[in-house]
């Protein structure tokens, strides 16, 4: 198949699962286009068959917010025609899903039919798109995609909630590449980090605030009372300086460290023991996926779909968002049991399985026949 994926190309979730999904149908041999205004962070890696068309945009002073919305349709329609696209895929309802609608209408007068796959993935149903300024085009959006897909049963639920959704939204779960993530020997780096064998203790993510960073902070704290540990802060965000801030109010200036935005992560999980994510709320909670890849236990909250990704008692522990007492009872508890936190850990490995890449790809395969099989002689 020719397929174009139009994503945000930035260090959000959605961009990341857009860019591995593209990579692996490169690799079984789809040919992939990317469609977005820069190049997508984890597309760093030469493949005959992926290709990447930059959306150009005009900066005129008249413009006090430049109309991206039509250059990337512009961008769209060139693509669908000339690499004559079998499918568009989009990630993320806003803009992506309502763009590619008016792409759509355009490549009909020109006697083409593209059909239209958009991809749910949490903030542009649950934050966003919610939103009375955007909701009316969001919900229009997603009934005129040919195919719609959820990250996890509970966005899916969210969504019929949110909206009058008048066609089937198909749950397609987040994946992870093995070959990427998986534990490994990182002991010289450990040494560095937690030179007299502290526990490390790890928070990932883009530090918005539906992320709750300074909970993660507080837990770590508790956690830093009794056992000695450190804390790595991945990622970058509006929420990074409150977060720098009251580390050195509390005094851990020096045991906790923010490494800022990071593209081997893997390489960093690989010497953690315990990864926190104190959400408000996670449609999926790739990044806790990731960390389960490279078997580290889960202490979370039970905001949106992180309940089927992280299995309270097994692979973590889930609590009420904001509960950063319990939160903290459950990090100590795992930590100072070494067989409790190394069955955690092997139940880590094994949940993480079931959403291996190989596992969840044929089911984007399947799921986009289906909708290219239901759009042939489709003119409106
Ligand atoms: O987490 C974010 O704020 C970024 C956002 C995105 O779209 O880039 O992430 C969402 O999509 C990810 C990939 O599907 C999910 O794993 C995240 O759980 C989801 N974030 C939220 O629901 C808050």
């Amino acid at each position: 198949m020719k397929i174009g994926i139009v994503c945000y190309p930035t260090y959000g979730g959605s961009g990341v699962v857009a860019t591995e999904l593209g990579l692996g149908l490169a690799r079984k041999g789809h040919e992939v286009h990317f469609i977005t205004y820069r190049r997508p962070v984890r597309l760093s890696v030469f493949s005959p068959n992926v290709f990447y068309h930059e959306v150009d945009g005009e900066d005129y002073p008249l413009f006090e917010f430049p109309p991206y919305d039509t250059a990337l349709a512009s961008k769209i329609v060139d693509v669908v025609q000339y690499q004559n696209l079998d499918l568009l895929h989009v990630h993320y309802a806003i803009p992506h899903a309502t763009v590619a609608y008016m792409a759509k209408k355009i490549l009909l007068t020109k006697g083409r039919y593209i059909p239209v796959v958009t991809t749910l993935h949490g903030t542009d149903i649950t934050l966003v798109g919610n939103n009375r300024a955007f909701s009316p085009v969001v919900e229009f959006s997603i009934n005129k995609s040919d195919g719609v897909t959820a990250v996890s049963q509970n966005l899916k639920e969210e969504t019929m909630r949110t909206f009058h959704i008048e066609r089937d939204i198909q749950v397609i779960y987040n994946f992870i590449d093995f070959h990427r993530f998986k534990k490994t020997n990182k002991e010289h780096f450990k040494k560095i980090i937690a030179p007299d064998g502290e526990r490390i203790l790890v928070h990932m993510s883009n530090f918005r605030k539906v992320k709750r960073v300074e909970d993660a902070i507080l837990i770590f704290q508790k956690v830093h009372a009794q056992i000695p540990s450190r804390l790595l802060m991945i990622g970058d965000g509006p929420e990074r300086q409150n977060a720098e801030q009251l580390s050195r109010a509390l005094g851990l200036g020096d045991e906790i460290r923010f490494l800022g935005k990071q593209d081997a992560v893997e390489e960093l999980l690989a010497i953690c023991d315990l990864f926190l994510m104190p959400s408000e709320t996670e449609s999926f909670g790739l990044a806790a996926l990731e960390a389960m890849a490279c078997e580290i236990p889960v202490i979370s909250s039970n905001g949106g779909g992180l309940p089927e990704v992280n299995i309270h008692g097994v692979t973590g522990f889930l609590s009420d968002p904001g509960n950063v007492d319990e939160m903290a009872a459950y990090a100590i508890q795992l930590l100072e049991n070494e067989e409790m936190l190394q069955q955690f850990r092997a139940n880590a490995l094994e949940q993480a399985k079931r959403f291996d890449l190989d596992t969840i790809l044929p089911d984007y395969e399947r799921y986009y026949e289906t909708v290219i099989a239901r759009s042939v002689n489709k003119v409106e």
